[in-house]
């Protein structure tokens, strides 16, 4: 029994999330697997079960008994499916409402311009967190740009493509939202567990689409107050630099501190 609802519980391989969102994108991916799992392993049985029992033997070559159809059989084939989808489509109907619902007075509001290859995220006061254009360090973490959020509050994120398609996606918010050229979206999260959680493009976005890594970084809400408080304003914060550069809000408009990234990488 325990061994049961241990089977019932389990998540398919899903990350477990640490959003409030992702709880309905989690749910949906379950009951789809409980009804692809068995469905899967009784096409496979039933595959076995007719290549062993009907095998051809030597000595035995008459031909099976043709049929042309059996109603019984196509409906049930019909209907079950046809319920299944309209199950799976109900609830999945019921989860994007949730998902893409965004509030209208979010506690935070940050911009997420990505562009080939790296995301710059932009504060209600013109601070930018920006990775290094550095390319050296594919393989470590000091260099990449990091999303500052409180947990347990409403953040907005308002996601740009400077360039070509581009794909926001942190595997712990079980999200991600497509930065097209010129459509502007716009999604809520509410991280319940505060953490460094890594994230990266999720879309073939050109050669070093690898190099398109970013971390969030989760603070509880005080920690966040004082971390915001120290960001003056039109300010960048470059990873791995030290200390926080001023900069002026005309620079920034105009993506002066971006323009680096569209080179080759060196080295
Ligand atoms: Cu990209």
């Amino acid at each position: 029994m325990h061994q049961l609802t241990g089977l019932l519980a389990t998540n398919f391989g899903s990350p477990s999330g640490v959003t409030t969102q992702d709880h309905y994108t989690r749910e949906l991916w379950r009951l789809s697997g409980y009804f692809s799992v068995p469905i899967g392993l009784i096409v496979l049985g039933l595959i076995t079960f007719a290549i062993v029992r009907y095998r051809h033997r030597p000595g035995e070559d008459r031909k099976p008994a043709q049929f042309q159809y059996h109603i019984p059989i196509e409906a049930t084939y019909t209907i079950i499916p046809l319920v299944i989808v309209a199950v799976i489509f109900g609830v999945m109907y019921n989860a994007e409402n949730h998902v893409t619902k965004v509030s209208a007075k979010p506690s935070v509001a940050i911009t997420v311009d990505g562009f080939q290859w790296g995301w710059r995220f932009v504060y209600p006061n013109g601070h930018v967190q920006i990775g290094t254009g550095d390319y050296n360090n594919i393989n470590n973490n000091n260099d990449l740009p990091v999303l500052v959020m409180p947990s347990n509050e409403t953040v907005q994120l308002h996601v740009v493509s400077l360039d070509v398609v581009h794909t926001f996606y942190v595997k712990e918010f079980l999200f991600n939202r497509d930065l097209i050229p010129g459509i502007n979206n716009t999604f809520d999260v509410n991280v319940t567990k505060p953490g460094l959680y890594p994230g990266q493009c999720n879309n073939i976005c050109g050669e070093y689409h690898a190099y398109m890594r970013f971390l969030v970084d989760v603070m509880t809400p005080t920690q966040y107050a004082a971390w915001y408080a120290n960001q003056p304003a039109c300010s960048v914060t470059t990873a791995g630099v030290p200390g926080i550069q001023n900069g002026s809000c005309a620079a920034i408009n105009a993506g002066a501190d971006f323009t680096g990234y569209t080179q080759a990488p060196k080295g």
